[in-house]
């Protein structure tokens, strides 16, 4: 048995010499240690021999037997190494070289480059920027700017209710009413923000922008306002622009007034224009001067403080500034129109 087991070391030591790749090892493990293996083939002869040499037998066989295996673990355990280097190796990443896709860097919405202008602006007026919340409750939307329920002005802006109470603001004179309920005057503020109407057609859109502003102080007048909204949209379309107020209601301001500039498609001079529709005039923005109510709701002495608000939309205004001639464009995310500002 001794020498047998002798000639079967020696066999293997060659066939593991020869055998370099893994599948190989695997195949002598199989070959010797399986479960029909060359060893189980010697255990199983060991019943057949002289009762005397049987323990010697076995012993010789498991001492050889676990030599083998752990020659083989061993040698599985250094090609797997060696595999893996060079997997390693082969996979290797050059993380400074170029990639194959290129990038292209974003840039501002439309919108926001007009809302950063018109904030610049105000600024260097000597403005504060507040911010209010989008859902709003009807009291800070409506009753608080003189807008009760059942007052037919709620019919200008389609809304879009919540609940009863609550609802998406459908403008940012809301902010008038935070503003003024936290600070006493004097005050100069504009007030950014989207707003939300049941509106969709080329110059109507379900959300859009608006800039609220407005001043309040001792011996503010419409002169004041007159004054500061021609400055305004001037810097914004250029120095000689025409700037026109036309009287107009607003239930949080008395007088009323809306703001038109001439048209910047046709500079007032095509009859078919398409934008000012031949009238040479753009509608920009709503003002006045603040409604006495508004004052009381907010606790404001109106015979000792006046003020006057404006707001404006802000697509409308990069409509105009671009020549764009429908707003839903600014919201169909197609990076072809985007890319272009
Ligand atoms: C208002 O919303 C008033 N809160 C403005 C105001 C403030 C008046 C302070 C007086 C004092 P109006 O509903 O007209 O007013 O909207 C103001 C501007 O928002 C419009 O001139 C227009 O430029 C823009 N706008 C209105 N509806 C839409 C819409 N669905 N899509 C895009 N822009 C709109």
């Amino acid at each position: 048995m001794i020498a047998r087991l002798q000639a079967l070391e020696d066999e293997f030591k060659s066939e593991l010499e020869e055998s370099s790749a893994k599948d190989a090892v695997l195949s002598l493990k199989t070959k010797y240690l399986g479960r029909k293996g060359l060893f189980a083939a010697l255990l199983k002869e060991i019943p057949t021999l002289a009762p005397e040499d049987r323990g010697a037998a076995g012993k010789a066989i498991n001492i050889l037997k676990r030599k083998i295996e752990e020659e083989l673990d061993s040698r599985i355990e250094t090609i797997s190494k060696t595999e893996r280097l060079q997997e390693l190796s082969s996979e290797s990443i050059d993380v400074t070289l170029p990639g194959r896709i290129a990038v292209s860097s974003g840039r501002l919405h439309p919108t926001t480059m007009i809302m950063d202008e018109i904030e610049d602006i105000f600024l260097g007026l000597g403005f504060d920027i507040a911010e209010g919340p989008e859902l709003e409750s009807d009291y800070y939307n409506f009753e608080a700017l003189n807008i009760p329920k059942d007052h037919p002005a709620r019919e200008m802006q389609d809304t879009f209710y919540i609940d009863e109470e609550h609802l998406l603001r459908t403008h940012t004179s809301p902010v008038q009413i935070h503003v003024m309920e936290n600070s006493p005057p004097p005050l100069r503020v504009i007030a950014p923000g989207a707003v939300y109407r049941r509106d969709s057609d080329v110059t109507h859109t379900p959300m859009f922008h608006q800039v609220e502003g407005f001043m309040v102080d001792r011996g503010v007048t419409f002169a004041d306002l007159k004054g500061l909204l021609t400055l305004f949209l001037q810097r914004l379309f250029g120095k000689k622009t025409p700037v026109r107020f036309r009287p107009s209601f607003f239930p949080f301001t008395e007088p009323s007034a809306e703001v038109d500039i001439g048209c910047v498609i046709c500079r007032s001079k095509d009859s078919a224009c398409r934008v000012c529709k031949g009238t040479g005039w753009l509608e920009i923005l709503g003002s006045g001067l603040i409604h006495p109510r508004v004052f009381e709701s907010v606790n404001y002495d109106s015979t000792e403080f006046t003020g006057f608000a404006f707001g404006l939309g802000i697509e409308r205004i990069a409509m105009l500034k671009y020549g764009i001639d429908d707003i839903r464009l600014f919201y169909e995310n197609d990076l072809d129109f985007l890319t272009q500002f």
